[in-house]
This record gives structure tokens, C-alpha cells and sequence, in this order.
């Protein structure tokens, strides 16, 4: 049986990451999580761009952009939609998280979520480096697996 896994080395690989400027107080400790456990895998911090839209709506069509190029192995869209007292929050959180999955099955490169959806800001600080762990940094790890998944699904296609 021959089986395929992508391995954690990210020595040699380019990354983008797309991250939303809306409740930056969360999203900034994503950054950080993300492109320090990037670079913990062996990613050099100049091979991290980072590109900052207004809010998670925006994130879908940079990430698209982005993972078309041929410049980066992987991209991270990270974010943060904090449930408030209208119904925008399904909107924003919807089309983003719609328009990134959208975008991750188009795409020759793999498209990493790590938008935040959450009812209040003490889940969302829990997520970005505290109690429940840093959703950025887990999303540099899931991009450095399928990077080199998506290598090895290459060479096994033989494309
Ligand atoms: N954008 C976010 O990233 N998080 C939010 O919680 C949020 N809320 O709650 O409104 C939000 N809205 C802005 C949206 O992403 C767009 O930037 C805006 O609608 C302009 O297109």
C-alpha cells in the first residue's frame, strides 16, 4: 500500500499570509502565532509576506490572488468575526469562510482557514494564544503539511 502524508519541514517554502485589520487585537497574535511556528519549521522570515485587507470579508479574493501567483507554497487566511448584535456577523463570516474554501478548491496551492468565528471576544482571545492554544500558529502547521502533501500528490500524478 503506498500512502502519502505531508511532512512538517518548511525549509525552501514561500508563504503568504492574508490577514484581516478588523478586531486587530486578536488577528495581529494569529500573525505572530502563524509566522513564528513558520519559521520553527525551518521557513526563513524573509519567505513570509503578509498582506492585510479591512476584514475577513476581503480575505477571500487576496488569498486567491495570492495562491495563483506561483510565488508561495501555501497561503493562511487569518481573521477574527466577533458575533455583535446584528445579523451581520453570519455575513461576513459566511461569505469569507465561503469564498476561502471556494478559493482552496481553484487553487494549485494550498489555501489554510483560520478566521476566528466566534460569539464573544474572550473565545476569540482563548484562540489567539491563550487557554485554547494560538489558531494561527495550528494553521502555519496545517499549510506546511499540505504544501509538501500537495508535492508529493504532484509527483505521485506525475504532473
Ligand atoms: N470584519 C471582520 O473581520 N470581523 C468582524 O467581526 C466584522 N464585523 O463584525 O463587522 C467585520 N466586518 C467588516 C467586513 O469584513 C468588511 O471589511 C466590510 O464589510 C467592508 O467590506
Amino acid at each position: 500500500m503506498k500512502e502519502f502524508q505531508g511532512d512538517l519541514k518548511a525549509q525552501g517554502k514561500r508563504f503568504a499570509i492574508v490577514a484581516s485589520r478588523f478586531n486587530d487585537f486578536i488577528v495581529e497574535h494569529l500573525v505572530r502565532g502563524a509566522a513564528g511556528m513558520l519559521q520553527k519549521l525551518g521557513a526563513e522570515a524573509d519567505a513570509i509576506s503578509v498582506f492585510y485587507v479591512p476584514g475577513a470579508f476581503e480575505i477571500p479574493p487576496v488569498a486567491l490572488r495570492a495562491a495563483r501567483s506561483g510565488k508561495f507554497h501555501a497561503v493562511l487566511c487569518l481573521g477574527a468575526v466577533i458575533r455583535g448584535a446584528t445579523p451581520h456577523f453570519e455575513y461576513v463570516a459566511g461569505e469569507s469562510a465561503k469564498g476561502i474554501a471556494q478559493a482552496a478548491r481553484e487553487c494549485p496551492v494550498p489555501i489554510i482557514y483560520a478566521v476566528l468565528t466566534t460569539d464573544t471576544i474572550e473565545q476569540a482571545v482563548e484562540r489567539s494564544g491563550t487557554k485554547a492554544g494560538n489558531k494561527g500558529a495550528d494553521a502555519a502547521l496545517a499549510a506546511v503539511e499540505m504544501a509538501n502533501l500537495y508535492e508529493a500528490l504532484r509527483r505521485e500524478l506525475g504532473e
